[in-house]
């Protein structure tokens, strides 16, 4: 294995080169080599000068994450940049590629900074629901100034190399390689004797009275229901109004609060799962990729210039062909193209002629994708004499703002195609995640459960507005009603249509939405719904619907009662769990993380509670099995049946997620 930290000298120039692959994270043994590697430079009476640079893609990208939440282990990070920090020797870094996290605070212990003009500067922290505990919060507002600190913290996007010298973050930007230029800075240090300067002695600058108030405001509009952002602008605050090592200490202190917060659990779990995501679960992880360099995609709809703009935005060659032109379909962009995506109208008869027009026009090992998320893929395939090479590419619309991909496997389906398809999404920037059956049915099925329960508690004595508040306070940006009105109850009404034979009576006879949509109360669309809209878009109760409601009730003989917040929480949340079990058992996807991403990023489940299978870990499953219990006996069977697999996952002590979490975090 390559050397962690390699020191060599030139002339009284030490430098220290960090290697650790894949992205230098300050992971224990990089740091023990670090701190040994720099105290024998200090100690080392013919070096006058320290520089720190790293090896491969990147400076270092931040602490390690998988380390986080863990026993810390010194030297620790904080150790580390202090160390680095207190150095009589003038110490000069150069950053390349993504200097995050722990990276750049450990830039910031340094005295002097430099980057390369491609580089990426920043404090991601608040995305993992932590802050930057190594001194960053400290030492970066009395360098930028508070309002920038803020940015950055709170923000947590990064910020270009030429941004941070014009905001006196670094000191140049350089040119070419990192170890020359560097080099020749340390070398004019030196020859100009110029003196070290340690970002803790600077003062932290408010630019204007109220600002941190102004951010509070901004979070709690902008990043509601998150703590981080609050516990970063609190850790900022201190740089302002406390000596340099009591902010320290309130940093550390907020730090370990966070770290060891379920929001930050959480957040972690989503960084990891988001990049396991596009990875095949099982042997066919190994099957050679497909290359995608030009892709042709068929509809000129909303849908198909969306899809095809996403390729543009990844620099993917891309052209959209209207079918019905005349050789539309047999142009040479459809004959040359590696991917071909048909985005046409969710009409099987016409997917079908399409994608026979296809399998005779497109080249041999051209990849074939149906946008679709209702129609039978393998129908669609069928008609082709290449089904092995047809997979399912149903994007979340708007196209640009939905991150979910879903990449289905039909039954015929090669593994090289599935594979391929989900790197295709990786590069498009989305959230892909495979699933088998057909798209929509995992995120489908457990959102008709939901809903089925939102309704019920309508009926019972519950109002639209009561019910999206509780949802909307859980962290998912819009309740079910509110959600409803958003897409449209066009969509809810045919489900219920296609599904009605598959409902209890009591689903049948629960048909507010019906009534509703009677009214041609269409969602947002005509300014009412559930709910009722001002011109610029403003949400409002509508009495009309709550008398409609309390007469439902009536009519059916329901006698209403009150409904506290804790029961409709509990029951759109437990019906969501109890089916993601459902689907997981049944291998509509293959793991619990498909469930997790599916909700997270397409269906607005919080990012702070790690998604719905996750959450459930979280609460324990045994907590989860006992509620399912109560609430099947309470309110039947045939809704509440706890899954089998939590019953399996509990008798063998698991969670969806491999072994149960030691202190069940259970309300
Ligand atoms: C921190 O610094 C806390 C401190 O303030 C205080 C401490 C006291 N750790 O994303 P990619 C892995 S918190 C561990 O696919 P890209 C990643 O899982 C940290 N692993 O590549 C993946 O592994 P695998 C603050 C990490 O080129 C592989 O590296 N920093 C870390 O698309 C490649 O990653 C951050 O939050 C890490 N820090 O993007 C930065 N980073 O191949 C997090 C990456 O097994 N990282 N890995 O799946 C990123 O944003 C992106 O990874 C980066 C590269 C932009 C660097």
């Amino acid at each position: 294995m390559a050397q962690l930290v390699t020191v060599t000298k030139e002339g009284n120039v030490g430098l220290l080169a960090l290697n650790s692959p894949p992205v230098n994270a300050l992971a224990h043994p990089l740091r023990a080599e670090l701190e040994r590697a720099f105290a024998q430079a200090l100690g080392d009476p013919e070096i006058a000068v320290i520089v720190i640079y790293c090896e491969g893609r990147t400076f270092i990208a931040g602490a390690d994450i998988g380390e986080l939440g863990k026993e810390p282990r010194r030297p620790d990070v904080p150790d580390v940049i202090e160390f680095i920090a207190a150095a009589e020797k003038p110490v000069v870094v150069a950053m390349h590629g993504t200097a995050l996290g722990g990276g750049l605070e450990l830039a910031l212990g340094c005295h002097f900074r430099l980057a390369t003009g491609n580089a990426k500067l920043g404090f991601p922290e608040v995305n993992l629901g932590i802050l930057p505990g190594g001194g960053g919060t400290q030492r970066l507002p009395r360098l930028v100034g508070v309002r920038r600190a803020l940015e950055l913290v709170v923000g947590g996007a990064p910020i270009t190399a030429t941004q941070a010298r014009e905001w006196g973050l670094i000191d140049a930007v350089i040119q070419g390689e990192v170890r020359p230029a560097a080099l020749e800075f340390a070398e004019g240090l030196l020859r100009d004797r110029t003196p070290l300067r340690r970002a803790s002695e600077l003062t932290a600058k408010l630019e204007e009275p109220g600002l941190f108030e102004q951010w509070e405001a901004r979070i709690s509009e902008q990043q509601r229901g998150f703590i981080a952002p609050l516990r970063c602008l609190q850790a900022i605050r201190g740089a302002v109004e406390l000596p340099f090592e009591q902010g320290i200490e309130l940093e550390r202190a907020l730090f370990r609060e966070l770290v060891a917060s379920a929001q930050s659990r959480a957040q972690r779990h989503v960084f990891f799962a988001e990049r396991e995501v596009s990875r095949l679960p099982g042997p066919s992880d190994s099957a050679p990729l497909r290359e995608v360099r030009s892709v042709a995609v068929i509809g000129v709809g909303s849908l198909g210039t969306g899809i095809a703009t996403c390729f543009a935005d990844a620099r993917i060659a891309v052209t959209v062909i209207d079918p019905s032109r005349e050789r539309g379909l047999a142009s040479e962009e459809t004959k040359n193209a590696d991917l071909i995506v048909e985005a046409v109208g969710d009409d099987l008869g016409l997917k079908r002629e399409v994608f026979a027009m296809l399998d005779k026009v497109c080249k041999p090992g051209a990849m074939l994708a149906t946008t679709t998320s209702s129609l039978d893929i393998d129908r669609i395939a069928e008609g082709t004499a290449r089904a092995g090479d047809v997979v399912g590419m149903h994007f979340g619309t708007p196209v640009h703002a939905v991150k979910l991909l879903e990449i289905a496997r039909a039954r015929r389906t090669t593994p090289d195609v599935w594979a391929s398809a989900l790197k295709v999404g990786k590069v498009l920037g989305k959230i892909s995640v495979p699933v088998i059956a057909h798209p929509g049915l995992a995120a489908d099925r457990m959102l008709a459960q939901e809903l089925r329960e939102a309704f019920f508690l309508l009926e019972e004595g519950a109002l639209p507005a009561q019910v999206d508040r509780v949802v909307r306070d859980f962290g998912f940006p819009l309740g079910p009603f509110a959600a409803i009105d958003a897409a449209g109850l066009e969509s809810v009404w045919q489900y219920r249509q296609q599904n009605y034979g598959r409902m209890t009576a009591r689903e049948r006879s629960c048909d507010l939405l019906e009534k509703v949509y009677a009214l041609g109360r269409l969602g947002r669309q005509t300014q009412a719904g559930f709910h009722r809209y001002g011109a610029g878009g403003e949400q409002a109760p509508d009495p009309a619907i709550e008398e409609l409601v309390v007469n439902h009730s009536a009519a059916r003989g329901i006698t209403r009662r009150s409904v506290t917040d804790a029961e409709i929480l509990e029951r759109c949340l437990y019906a969501i769990i109890n089916e993601g079990a459902n689907v997981l058992a049944e291998g509509v996807v293959a793991r619990a993380l498909d469930v997790d991403m599916i909700w997270i990023h397409g269906y607005g489940f919080p990012i702070y509670r790690g998604g719905p299978l996750f959450y459930a870990d979280e609460l324990g499953l045994p907590h989860v099995q006992r509620t399912l219990v109560a609430l099947q006996a309470r309110l039947g069977a045939e809704y509440w049946a706890p899954a089998p697999l939590i019953e399996r996952l509990i008798q063998e002590g698991k969670g969806f997620y491999g072994a149960a979490p030691s202190a069940p975090a259970a309300a």
